[in-house]
């Protein structure tokens, strides 16, 4: 994707606060003060982060690396991915960076479900990963997801995993906004809001190397007869 021109980085629908703030300015530097049109008035007073950073840095987006398949990083499972309650799953993992930090995400079934930190790694000497996880016996019924990052390389704020910060990332952050996704969850502090906000602006249309975060896999889960000591 190129684009040059700031404004079309900036979808109104995906940017409520900082919109009416981006639509004020330019009608403050328009000389024709009589075709103002007003903006609407929904400023979002926790997301007010230097928003016009993500107005007035425009540049071409197109020199990042792009997604080379055969380097990104992969997850998985190793055997049966349909396991009950309190029995143990395997996940191997590829194309991790060898030696560096990898944290696992795990999200229960629901569509309103966020991510949990599942475990802190270390790739091997290959970049590879071996995990056993054990479902605990409470776990719900149903579809769970799994995803990793690789936490070395990892832009802060590229949720996608496409090698940019840009509006795609700020609009997944959208929606959990004020809740404790630990994906989006950049300072760990456990509430998405605007601190996490401004470090993804401080990145914004930062590039590197796409694929550092694997797409996510499912395993289901089944209710055992029994389950604990
Ligand atoms: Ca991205
Ligand atoms: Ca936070």
């Amino acid at each position: 994707m190129v684009s040059s021109d700031p404004w079309s980085l900036l979808p109104r629908g995906q940017l409520p606060g900082l919109w009416p703030l981006c639509c004020e300015l330019a009608q403050s530097l328009r000389r024709d003060r009589s075709r103002h049109r007003p903006c609407q008035s929904e400023i979002h007073t926790t997301i007010l982060t230097k928003p016009e950073t993500l107005l007035l840095v425009p540049r071409l987006v197109s020199d990042f690396d792009a997604l080379v398949p055969s380097e990104a990083a992969t997850l998985t499972a190793v055997g049966n991915s349909t396991v009950p309650q309190g029995a143990t799953f395997r996940i191997a993992g590829m194309r991790f960076t060898p030696t560096l930090g990898v944290r696992l995400f795990t999200k229960p079934p629901g569509t309103t479900a966020t991510w949990s930190t599942m475990d802190n790694l270390v790739a091997n000497g290959t970049g590879s990963l071996d995990y056993a996880y054990t479902v605990p016996c409470q776990a719900a019924v149903g579809t769970w997801s799994i995803q990793a990052r690789d936490e070395g390389p990892w832009i802060q704020g590229d949720f996608n995993g496409d090698g940019i910060v840009n509006s795609v990332d700020w609009s997944i952050m959208n929606t959990k906004w004020f809740t404790a996704d630990a994906f989006l969850d950049i300072n760990r502090d456990g509430l998405v809001n605007s601190i996490d906000f401004s470090i993804l602006n401080l990145n914004w249309f930062k590039t590197g190397r796409s694929g550092r975060v694997s797409p996510a896999i499912q395993f289901n889960v089944t209710a055992a007869q029994s389950c604990g000591p």
